[in-house]
């Protein structure tokens, strides 16, 4: 499973705060964390600043790069301008995500031309401007609209990971489990699959407990990517006894090299 960073979100008070300030010290250093702790990716959202969306994501990139050169990217926005500018400057010799398309017209006639031009990989939200589907075939419906739009252009199905989105349980207590029953279906037809992690704990104490056995879940599931805090001590601690569990990490290795530096719980 790919470990995506999500730290750099400008919904993240310090974050805007320091993205506004152009602060490239503070910004390096969330990434350089995030990478030190196990993410191969860096999620990079600027989207609620006051300032101008596609300057300071473009800012943000070249902060990042020049502190990592080969981490890969996801470029977290709605907007085909921020992610053209992101695209533009990036030249580190990591993979790049486009996060996100939904099933909408709109944001796929901008951002999937990108996409294709840039290489990169697309993460899709399984929704449309009705909004998300409450159960597991909701999901695998709208993964199939995405699919039917996107090969259309002859974009690589393999490039794209659906999104199935993850619901509040404390708001929403059988979303989780409808979540976890759409993995399977969605990649049956032959996409990978990616969520942002932490929105389903939201509402209750001991987040990170939540977060933790539910990311196990979903990588039993088959989930392939996750945007997370790579901070976040039991979090990664899951992923690596997953992983472990799971065979994917052969006489347990990397495990125990995780011990040994002190990073599991
Ligand atoms: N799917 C996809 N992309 C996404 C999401 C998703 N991008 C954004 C988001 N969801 C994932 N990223 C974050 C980034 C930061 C936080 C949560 C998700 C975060 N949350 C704390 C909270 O919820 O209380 C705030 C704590 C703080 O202020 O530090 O920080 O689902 N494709």
């Amino acid at each position: 499973m790919l470990i995506i960073g999500e730290r750099i979100n400008s919904t993240r008070p310090q974050v805007r705060e320091a993205i506004r300030a152009r602060n490239s010290s503070f910004i390096a250093k969330e990434a350089h964390e995030q990478l030190k702790s196990g993410a191969e990716f860096i999620d990079i959202n600027c989207a609620v600043t006051s300032g101008d969306e596609p300057e300071d994501m473009e800012w943000a990139v070249s902060v990042i790069q020049g502190e990592a050169n080969s981490a890969g990217i996801c470029i977290d926005s709605p907007s085909h301008l921020a992610i053209e500018r992101a695209l533009k400057i990036y030249k580190g010799k990591g993979q790049v995500f486009i996060n996100s398309i939904t099933a909408e017209d709109e944001r796929i006639k901008h951002i999937l031309p990108l996409a294709s031009r840039y290489g990169t990989k697309l993460i899709a939200l399984a929704m449309d401007g009705s909004g998300m589907p409450d159960s597991a075939e909701g999901r695998l419906e709208m993964t199939k609209k995405i699919l039917e739009k996107v090969k259309r252009v002859g974009f690589n199905p393999e490039d794209i990971y659906i999104d199935p989105l993850i619901r509040p349980i404390s708001t929403e207590p059988a979303q989780a489990k409808e979540f976890l029953h759409s993995i399977p279906m969605i990649k049956s037809l032959g996409v990978k699959t990616a969520c942002g992690l932490s929105n389903v704990s939201f509402g209750l104490p001991s987040r990170s407990l939540i977060n933790a056995v539910f990311l196990s879940m979903a990588y039993q599931a088959g989930l392939d990517a996750a945007i997370l805090d790579p901070l976040d001590k039991h979090v990664m601690s899951a992923v690596r006894a997953a992983k472990a569990l799971l065979s994917e990490d052969d006489y347990c290795v990397e495990y125990i090299k995780a011990y040994r530096n002190g990073k599991l719980v």
